[in-house]
């Protein structure tokens, strides 16, 4: 009988999602076209404010017994032929004692260039373990904060380059060493970490930024070029 008792809750359900979420374009809250996934004809210079939420799903129908511990990565615009978008991030105050701070004190993260572009990224890896120096470090403290959905991180995305591409934001987990387990999260009154037998975590959809103009073809420039030492051919005849 207790493999039932999580009627009316899907099993497929992930237990701990990390969430990213357009809140704001330009100071004011996302709507009309945009949504919380999707921003589109963003220009360059438009700033758009995240969330990052740790969404946690028990499968009891007790809420009070779930909450968020931590989690550790990367947060980064990928994509090929997108939008380039700088970030920046903190975590929330509540997410900021900062774990092992005196030999690893990035835990906001270290902004850097991933992914072979031309925008900043947050973190040192797209391929982050649990033991990277640089990672985003969320954690609660000696014990998870009780919450369904908590809002662990901020931060702004500003729009520095147009592309016939969305920009695809996300979360990247870091994977799990011989001696860390993160995430770890409260499902259900019992304490959980990534490597619980059974448990299953991840990331939400990518928040997508779109400019809606596509780039001067490269093409263009190049009639631009050949027009000019035309001229100058013309000039010394
Ligand atoms: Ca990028
Ligand atoms: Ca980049
Ligand atoms: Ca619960």
């Amino acid at each position: 009988m207790a493999a039932v008792a999580g009627v009316g809750y899907s099993s497929a359900d992930a237990s701990l999602i990390i969430d990213v979420r357009a809140v704001t374009l330009n100071g004011q809250p996302v709507g009309g076209l945009n949504n919380s996934k999707s921003i589109s004809g963003a220009a360059i210079g438009d700033v758009i404010g995240y969330e990052v939420h740790a969404v946690v799903a028990g499968t009891d129908a007790n809420t009070a017994n779930d909450g968020f511990n931590t989690a550790k990565g990367s947060l980064a615009s990928t994509g090929t032929g997108t939008v380039q978008v700088n970030l920046t991030h903190l975590m929330t105050p509540t997410f900021s004692s900062l774990f092992n701070a005196t030999t690893n004190p990035t835990a906001h993260g270290t902004p850097s260039n991933l992914g072979g572009d031309t925008d900043t990224d947050i973190g040192v890896t797209l391929t982050p373990t649990n033991a990277t120096v640089g990672n985003i470090q969320y954690r609660a403290g000696a014990s998870s904060v009780v919450g369904l959905d908590q809002v662990i991180g901020t931060g702004n995305i500003t729009v520095s380059e147009t592309a016939a591409n969305a920009a695809a934001i996300n979360f990247i987990i870091g994977t799990t060493t011989a001696t860390t387990n993160d995430p770890n999260w409260l499902e259900d009154g019992v304490a959980k970490t990534a490597k619980t037998v059974g448990v299953s975590y991840g990331v939400g959809a990518p928040l997508l930024v779109a400019t809606g103009e596509v780039p001067e073809p490269a093409s263009l420039g190049l009639l631009s070029l050949g027009a000019l030492s035309l001229l100058g051919r013309r000039r010394r005849a």
